[in-house]
């Protein structure tokens, strides 16, 4: 039997963190063993927000660095720049054909990077229209209350409060459409595609299964809803349906600064991450600074202490604990004999991983060879298949 084909990608956009590792990279490393994996640079989707161009190089090659340095095997896998595979492109343009511009405006990741509200204009519609409603019910009894003599000396009144309050509303919801309207027409197409080259992705290579975090759900749903209207077209299975990976041992790490918001890449805070980069003092500066909160003793309570609940998190994650577990064991501590300690669990995880990425980016040769070697067995893999969907799309090709 075929093993399974998965497909995943990191953005190559730097400080590759704590959370693309426990949430992501180390995750797929048991996969190579049951699965066909391919493994991409995910350079085309970096550039929906603004890169410096000798950033993106360089964060390309320490990108595939830490991969394999986290153990995904060049030998057992394909790990290419997705630039690289030009199927990746060209796909994505046929798929945005197939794909209604209402399901690529409700994907929550386009409207936080875009800076867009979650609100959708069709919604601030909606309750104009029952502003409308409202007013139109509420006139007609104060018109009926006319006649009533005991409301004649209020009426007024009420009809005044009543248009007050309509004005009011409409100011507020024109003031939010102008501000959606601007923001809409700066951002840029890319960014609003984004799922769309995502599908492709994952359709171009025929994948079965894409290990995704709770955040990319939205994203693969779309794609295989993008699979489904261009299997309809085509009156045929033609992509199959991927599904999610659900990694049972992939956490997700908050930010070291603020419990509540997820580690990332682009946060202006390089104390709310440890990167994949930063050697022993730094992560022990880090993990001191780090956000606690004034309750003594140490218990895992992701409610209501989202930061120690975190620290426990990538506690357990790096010691193959549970957070439960080591709350327990550190039930009466101070936060510094626990900070301490778990900055020496990090350490010793690490360090080999940042050890072994330094020896990589030492020769670029190698690394460029891998890459490249990489890129043609993606090739191999996503021409085919672009072909085969340019037939079904009617395309001229040379025999
Ligand atoms: N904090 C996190 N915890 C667990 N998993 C995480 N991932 C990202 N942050 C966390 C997972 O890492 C993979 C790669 O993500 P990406 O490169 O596509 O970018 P992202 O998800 O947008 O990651 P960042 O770090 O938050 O980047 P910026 O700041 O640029 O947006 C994905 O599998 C993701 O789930």
């Amino acid at each position: 039997m075929t093993k399974k084909r998965v497909l995943s990608g990191v953005q190559p956009t730097g400080n590759l963190h704590l959370g693309n590792y426990l949430g992501a990279i180390r995750n797929w490393v048991p996969l190579q063993d049951s699965h066909e994996c391919v493994f991409m640079l995910a350079d085309l989707h970096a550039i929906t927000v603004p890169q410096n161009p000798a950033d993106l190089l360089k964060n390309t090659r320490e990108t595939a660095a830490a991969y394999i340095a986290c153990g995904i095997d060049p030998k057992k896998s394909i790990i290419f720049p997705q630039s690289a595979v030009r199927a990746h492109a060209e796909l994505a343009w046929i798929l945005g054909c197939y794909t209604p511009l209402g399901w690529l405006k409700r994907m929550t990741q386009y409207k936080e990077k875009a800076g867009l509200s979650a609100s959708s204009p069709e919604r601030i519609l909606k309750d104009l229209k029952d502003q409308k409603k409202i007013f139109t019910e509420l006139t007609r009894q104060v018109h009926e209350g006319l006649d009533n003599i005991r409301l004649q000396a209020d009426s007024k009144t009420i009809t005044a409060d009543i248009t007050q309050g309509v004005l009011e509303i409409n100011e507020e919801a024109a003031a939010f459409l102008e501000s959606e309207i601007k923001i809409s027409e700066k951002s840029k197409l890319g960014l609003f595609s984004y799922p769309v080259l995502m599908a492709a992705d994952i359709l171009g290579y025929h994948a079965t299964h894409v290990p995704v975090g709770e955040d990319q759900k939205q994203h693969l749903e779309l794609a295989r809803d993008i699979a489904g209207a261009f299997n309809r077209a085509c009156g045929e299975e033609f992509f199959p349906l991927p599904d999610p990976l659900i990694m049972p041992t992939a956490a997700r790490i908050m930010s070291l600064k603020d419990g509540t918001k997820k580690m990332s890449k682009s946060d202006p805070s390089d104390l709310s991450r440890i990167t994949l980069t930063d050697d022993a003092d730094a992560i022990a500066n880090k993990l001191r600074k780090a956000q606690t909160d004034t309750i003594t003793g140490i218990t895992y309570d992701p409610e209501t202490r989202p930061a120690i609940a975190n620290l426990l998190t990538i506690f357990a994650a790096l010691t193959d604990s549970t957070p439960q577990k080591i709350a327990d064991q550190y039930a009466t501590a101070q936060n510094s004999q626990f900070k301490g300690d778990l900055a020496e669990a990090a350490v010793t995880h690490l360090s080999p991983i940042t050890a072994r990425m330094r020896t990589l980016l030492d020769d670029t040769e190698t690394l460029d060879t891998i890459l490249a070697s990489g890129a043609h067995a993606a090739r191999d893999l996503a021409q085919p298949i672009l072909r085969e969907t340019m037939k079904r799309v009617g395309f001229w090709q040379s025999a």
